[in-house]
């Protein structure tokens, strides 16, 4: 179920609104920005962006800045979303007025604030980066109550076939505890909440979010199911949770949808949910090897708890799905590895990650053995302690020796041979 409303872009537009001003949304996959441009003439374009994005944004931009020239309209273009926040050299590569960092919700207030007072000085607001003032002062919105509902005709003004889909996106909070390498979030805690005295996890009230639902389920019908697009839905069991349980299955009674993690797939928050109504749950795997799942993506899962997790799910009736992320080096480094255990003889060296391997190199140069070292590791950046694997091959005349020797060596956890002729394996 890949459908979910721009939620950064209502939030902002619903901001936009109730300081009485107007929005409008253009979508650059679908469609060019210049017949907005001309019939809208906005005051402020406001990019919204994802790092994926970024040329379709360059290019829409190339198109903005012909306009104000030929126009002689001075429009103020601001960039927000995951791709300045992480990449705020967008600020002065694209030329632009101000970026927003993070939470842009309190930060477009005071932003149109001061545009409407005629003023381009935009010193001292929180989250915003303009070539006159750079310094960067953060800040996360902590209560999630007092931002407005989202302005979702901003989408469904700009395509009503979206209504049809009868899918709506609702976010209870703000933030993840988790650091997975392949995504932002541990960056965003570095730079929004370690060391700054705010919660990392923003929630809204079960109140305020069954308050907005019902709003929503009235003013655009017909509402078949609810996305819950959080990051990670539940953590763990806890009163929000039981609350929300009792709540929303009495007040709403919607199937609904959530992201969550395989290692907090247990059974007390999964029969929660049940009671609910959840009907279906993503919870990435991200790969199906559990090496690469604790080495490359810093996930330490074992396949048990994800299988486990899984059944659990199913058994209470809740379609349950995973998405994988696509590591490849990984997928390489095993196929060439297939393909010498079956022509070389091999030795298979486990040893400490702080160990060097020179020290195994000597032994084979002092011998005049011909070899090669092949590193089937995955992460060089691995603690200590952990195991890393070397493959060591070629012909070796004295086996018993070579074994005896480097396992001596003080880091090695295990040796153990291997013959292209018997073909096993470890
Ligand atoms: C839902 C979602 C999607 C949906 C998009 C749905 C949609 N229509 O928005 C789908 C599934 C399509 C998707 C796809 C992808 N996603 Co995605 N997605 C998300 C997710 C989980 C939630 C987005 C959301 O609604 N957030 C809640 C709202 C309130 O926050 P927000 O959008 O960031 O907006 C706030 C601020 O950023 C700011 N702001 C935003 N825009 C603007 C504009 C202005 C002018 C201002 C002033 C402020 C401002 O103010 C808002 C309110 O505070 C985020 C993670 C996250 N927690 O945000 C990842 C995330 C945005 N996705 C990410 C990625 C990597 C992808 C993919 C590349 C994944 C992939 N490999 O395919 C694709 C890219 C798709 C593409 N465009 O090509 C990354 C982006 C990193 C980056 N550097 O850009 C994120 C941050 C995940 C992560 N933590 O790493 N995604
Ligand atoms: S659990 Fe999901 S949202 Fe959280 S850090 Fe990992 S990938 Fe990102």
């Amino acid at each position: 179920m890949f459908y979910a409303e721009p939620l950064g872009a209502m939030q902002l537009s619903a901001i936009c609104k109730a300081k009485g001003h107007q929005t409008k949304l253009v979508v650059l996959s679908r469609e060019s920005i210049l017949p907005a441009l001309k019939e809208f003439q906005p005051d402020i374009i406001g990019y919204s962006v994802m790092s994926a994005d970024e040329e379709l944004f360059e290019e829409a931009d190339l198109s903005v800045r012909k306009f104000i020239e030929d126009s002689g309209k001075p429009i103020i273009r601001i960039m927000g979303g995951p791709h300045p926040t992480y990449f705020p050299e967008v600020l002065e590569k694209f030329g632009l007025d101000a970026i927003v960092r993070g939470d842009g919700d309190n930060a477009l207030s005071v932003l149109l604030d001061r545009i409407e007072a005629g003023s381009k000085d935009f010193s001292g607001i929180p989250n915003t980066m303009s070539p006159d003032s750079p310094d960067f002062q953060s800040e996360v919105v902590t209560d999630m109550d007092s931002l407005p509902y989202n302005d979702r005709s901003l989408i469904y003004d700009y395509d009503p076939e979206f209504l049809k889909v009868g899918i709506r996106s609702f976010l209870t909070q703000r933030g993840c505890p988790y650091k997975c390498t392949y995504c932002f979030n541990h960056t965003f805690n570095e730079m929004f909440i370690k060391g700054k005295g705010v919660p990392l996890l923003r929630r809204c009230s079960v109140d305020r979010l069954i308050a907005e639902i019902k709003d929503v389920v009235a003013r655009y019908p017909v509402v078949r199911f609810i996305r819950f697009s959080d990051d990670v839905f539940v953590i763990r069991k806890d009163a929000w949770l039981e609350e929300f349980s009792e709540k929303y299955a009495k007040e709403i009674g919607l199937p609904f949808y959530c992201l969550l993690r395989p290692n907090g797939l247990h059974q007390d928050v999964l029969e929660l949910l049940a009671k609910a109504g959840c009907k279906s749950i993503c919870a990435s795997t991200e790969s199906g090897v559990e090496e690469v799942r604790r080495v490359v993506l810093k996930r330490k899962m074992p396949a048990e708890v994800i299988i486990d997790g899984f059944a659990r799910a199913r058994k209470l009736g809740i379609n349950i799905h995973a998405n994988s992320i696509g590591v490849v080096v990984v997928i390489l480094r095993r196929i060439r590895f297939t393909k010498d255990i079956k022509n070389n003889n091999m030795l298979i060296v486990k040893y400490s990650n702080n160990f060097d391997i020179d020290k195994i190199k000597n032994i084979f140069n002092k011998k005049n053995i011909d070899y090669e070292v092949r590193n089937i590791n995955i992460d060089k950046d691995m603690k200590n302690n952990e195991i890393v694997y070397y493959l060591i091959y070629k012909n070796i005349n004295n086996f018993e020796k070579i074994v005896n020797d480097v396992s001596k060596l003080s880091g090695v956890n295990s040796v153990k041979l291997l013959h292209s002729e018997t073909n096993l394996f470890i």
